[in-house]
């Protein structure tokens, strides 16, 4: 037998087996939009929800993880289809979906556990079920964390200390009316902006969790860090209705195991960075304020509180302050 014979059994055989397979299993891609580094409390969830949901459908579906710093603009994408999924805080979120804007007040949970708490009860439900009227599909509850305050002027110990300064917001009136009682200057922005406007003096402070301080290196450009948690910061995965409706009830349940698995590892990253991050902003030159007068802040904040129990939903940002596990 030539080898000119040999090579042509043995092509014909790869054609045959190649043909015989078929052409590989068609992959649908998902992509999902989230504003930080892949090292980051909102990156832990993206990576948790990647590696459930492809384990879980053998890969038929395949999770690309994007980063998009402007949180508004991901959830128009999400909106119109260009992604599936962002992974937001609710910053800017009460412009699409309003009844989200009660979850921004200031001072409304006592701690984690309050929070958490009540965002995976019967009120967070009906939260996310606020998103579908509004053309998105609220999946589950993720975290952002307590914001505290950052400035490049001055330590700021009492609600006095903040008067004056020009204090970068997220996209949120609840936010910006809570520092505009309090005698600050709000400049609401996306997060996209906010490196550079710290960095040019647009603005001398702003107010995130120690998770995104620590993980977008603010002490590079922020002096002195006051441990206000004037407000905790929910986070949320948002879905396209479309992407969601076109999945099998299967793939719909895998879809949302694959979120309680992103939920859990969100969690955890914020719990980690919580008990670390602190001092590693000290570590990295911040002054860190810690002894705050959180009763003065409240006190401060009374005018915005009576337009937040008018403007808002009043009764049910009560059943928020008495909800108890
Ligand atoms: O969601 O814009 C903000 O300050 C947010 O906290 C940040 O994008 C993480």
């Amino acid at each position: 037998m030539t080898i000119h014979t040999i090579r042509r059994i043995v092509l014909g055989s790869a054609v045959a087996l190649g043909l015989a397979a078929g052409p590989a299993l068609a992959q649908t891609q998902v992509t999902i939009l989230h504003p930080l580094p892949l090292n980051s409390h909102y990156g832990a969830g993206a990576t948790a929800l990647k590696e459930s949901f492809e384990r879980a459908t053998n890969n038929r579906f395949r999770v690309q993880i994007q980063r998009n710093d402007n949180e508004r603009e991901a959830i128009e994408s999400v909106q119109i289809g260009t992604a599936e999924c962002v992974i937001t805080s609710t910053g800017p979120v009460g412009n699409f979906v309003p009844a989200v804007r009660n979850v921004d007040v200031p001072f409304l949970f006592r701690d984690y556990a309050h929070a958490r708490g009540v965002l995976d009860s019967d009120i967070g439900q009906w939260l996310l079920e606020q998103f579908r009227p509004r053309g998105l599909v609220g999946v589950i509850w993720l975290e952002n964390g307590f914001r505290h305050l950052t400035n490049s002027r001055r330590e700021v110990h009492t609600p006095a200390d903040v008067r004056g300064l020009k204090v970068r917001t997220m996209e949120n009136q609840v936010h910006m009316r809570a520092f505009q009682t309090l005698g600050a200057q709000p400049t609401p922005m996306a997060f996209s902006e906010l490196v550079p406007a710290l960095q040019q003096g647009t603005v001398d402070g702003q107010e995130n969790p120690i998770p995104v301080i620590v993980a977008n290196n603010l002490n590079q450009v922020q002096r002195f860090l006051t441990l206000t948690a004037h407000v905790y910061s929910p986070a949320v995965l948002i879905c396209n209705p479309g992407f969601i409706g076109r999945l099998s009830a299967a793939d719909r349940a895998a879809f949302q195991e694959a979120a309680r698995a992103a939920q859990r590892a969100n969690r955890d990253r914020v719990t980690a960075d919580e008990q670390t991050g602190v001092e590693e902003l000290r570590r990295r030159g911040m002054t860190v304020v810690t002894q705050v007068d959180t009763a003065a802040f409240q006190a401060a904040l009374a005018p915005a509180f009576q337009v937040y129990e008018r403007e808002l939903d009043g009764n049910l940002l009560r059943r928020i302050r008495e909800w108890r596990p």
